[in-house]
């Protein structure tokens, strides 16, 4: 099978990794560790993934920093502090640079280099890997580990080339190197600023933009519903106490079902007194983090009448913080309830719309019909910009893996199989893609997750199936095709048991395991247990 330059013997590894991001460092120390030869093709000019693109001024976690560090060192844990609950994007970048520097992961890591494609070899049971530039590698095992949100995605909208000021897409923020955060400096103020799209993003960067633009415009195809942060700096008290719990940390989080921090509470918001349902909607409304979402009443998430209760406290509390009432009802979800799609946390969102300086332009009255040249034209003006951003997401999940033209046995394509929907066996491999893993793939417990708690589920369980088939002198495994069929059922079932289907959003699209973590991890090691059963293995 012709794989384009052939690679010389110096180039064959044993394990090609697509990906500098959180999954792949660990995968890569992990494997090294164990023994394996390595190489890992990374797009971006440094490590960080989602950290080292999303690099937008007021992007940060929505994780409580301390669960979503690496837990696989002491050393790590024992040296580095958090100094945000949530910190920003600048600080989990130093993080993860001192996780390379420490680890000396970048020697076998190679830069500015993006996988163009990869195909498998029938014959010698091998990956070739071609880049960009046209160079070709050669791996036994190929594992990617490109993130489920690392696809960005312009907006549908025609005109988008026309257009004459600056304008950047959140996740391709313009990089400078020696800028906090490898973030170029841009100055808002005295500006006029467009931003398209109001997910998790586009709150983050509205938020910060609002506070020195001259005049923003927020164009709003549908409002989510957002809850507060609660963000604040770890006093030095918390900081002993953060450093005495990691372990407790760690098993909170492994027992609930997104790998966070807060716990569902075990009553029914249906079977709950009006004054006791508020008292706990209160609590979490005024708590940091994502409680208001996993910590509230068990059935808000999978009975619609619940998650009404839920959503009309929620509608109550936006249209508490906006001045103008007809604002607010544009501002509060009519399309999907609460928690349906990702929430995202915010610090004073709402309030921003009642300053001068910020507009909201509601696309369900006004459609955008182009992008010009001076800025944004609605069914009903055009909106003259010196900036505009495009805060409108990712393919989600699958979108990274299809953009590699990934060839399987008889040259079949990955995007081709998927053109229905992903089909995987545990969101971790492929049947017909032999030697192939997905971390974080779709289909996997670790796209609703507090990811890297899964990352290191997913590395963890990858590296010692290949232990095993060093051990035990074996060179393929192949999901099994009826293991796959069933796996991707069992997907299926599990969304339908929750609220998720109801909500148009990137959580949906079959992407996702919404069964829990807990349970996708039981789920593993029992297949593990049981000799891979489902694998075929030669
Ligand atoms: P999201 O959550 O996918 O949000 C994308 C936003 O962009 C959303 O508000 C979309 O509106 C909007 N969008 C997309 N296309 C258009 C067009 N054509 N016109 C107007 N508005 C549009 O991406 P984020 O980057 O915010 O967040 C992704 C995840 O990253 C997040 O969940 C975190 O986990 C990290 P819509 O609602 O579809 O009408």
């Amino acid at each position: 099978m012709s794989t384009g330059t052939e690679p010389t013997s110096a180039e064959i590894f044993d394990v090609i990794i697509i990906g500098a991001g959180i999954a792949g460092m660990y995968q890569l120390l992990k494997l090294r560790e164990l023994g394996f030869s390595v190489k890992v093709f990374e797009a971006g000019g440094d490590v960080g993934g989602t950290w080292y693109w999303n690099r937008y001024p007021g992007c940060r976690f929505d994780s409580e920093s301390y669960s979503y560090g690496y837990s696989f060192s002491q050393e790590l844990l024992d040296e580095w502090q958090w100094s945000e609950h949530f910190a920003p994007q600048p600080e989990t970048l130093r993080y993860l640079n001192l996780v390379a520097d420490k680890f000396d992961l970048r020697s076998d890591i190679q830069f500015d280099s993006r996988v163009k494609s990869a195909t498998f070899n029938e014959d010698n049971t091998q990956w070739a890997v071609a880049l960009e530039d046209g160079s070709c590698t050669r791996a036994q095992f190929l594992i990617s580990a490109t993130g489920p949100l690392s696809a960005p995605q312009m907006p549908n909208i025609a005109g988008t080339e026309d257009y004459q000021g600056e304008s950047f897409h959140t996740a391709l923020w313009p990089r400078d190197p020696d800028g906090f955060g490898g973030r170029k400096d841009i100055d808002f103020t005295g500006k006029r600023i467009g931003v398209i799209g109001t997910g998790a993003s586009g709150v983050q960067v509205i938020q910060e933009i609002a506070k020195s633009a001259q005049q923003l415009f927020v164009f709003q195809r549908h409002p989510n519903w957002c809850a507060p942060l609660k963000n604040g700096p770890i006093s030095e008290k918390e900081q002993r106490e953060i450093k005495a719990s990691y372990p407790e940390i760690f098993n909170t989080c492994s027992e609930n079902f997104g790998s966070f921090l807060h716990s569902p509470d075990s009553r029914l918001a249906v079977e709950t007194s009006p004054d006791d349902r508020k008292a706990l909607f209160d609590k979490l409304y005024a708590a940091p983090g994502f409680g208001i979402a996993l910590a509230n009443f068990r059935d808000i998430m999978v009975d619609p009448k619940a998650n009404a209760i839920a959503s009309e406290y929620i509608a109550d509390r936006i249209r508490q913080r906006i001045d103008d009432p007809q604002l607010a009802e544009q501002l509060i979800p009519k399309n999907h309830g609460f928690g349906t799609r990702r929430v995202p946390l915010e610090t004073n969102y709402y309030e921003v719309y009642n300053q001068d300086n910020v507009s909201l332009v509601d696309l369900r009255e006004t459609p955008i019909e182009r992008v010009t040249e001076l800025g944004v034209a609605t069914t009903e003006q055009e909106y003259a910009l010196d900036m505009l951003i495009y805060a409108t997401g990712f393919d989600p999940v699958t979108g990274s893996l299809n953009r590699i033209d990934i060839r399987g046995i008889g040259d079949q394509k990955l995007k081709d199989k998927w053109a229905d929907g992903p089909q995987t066996y545990l969101g971790l491999q492929i049947e017909g893609f032999p030697n192939f893993l997905t971390l974080v793939g779709p289909h996997n417990g670790a796209t609703l997750c507090n990811i890297p708690r899964c990352i290191e589920q997913n590395v963890e369980w990858v590296s010692e199936l290949l232990v095993h088939m060093r051990s035990n002198k074996l060179a393929y495994v192949e999901a099994a095709k009826d293991a796959e069929a069933d796996w991707t059922e069992h997907v299926a079932e599990a969304a339908a048991r929750t609220l998720f289907p109801t909500a148009d959003s990137w959580f949906m699209g079959v992407n996702l395991y919404a069964g829990g973590v807990p349970r996708y991890k039981a789920k593993c090691d029992e297949v593990a247990a049981r000799d891979y059963e489902g694998f075929v293995l030669k």
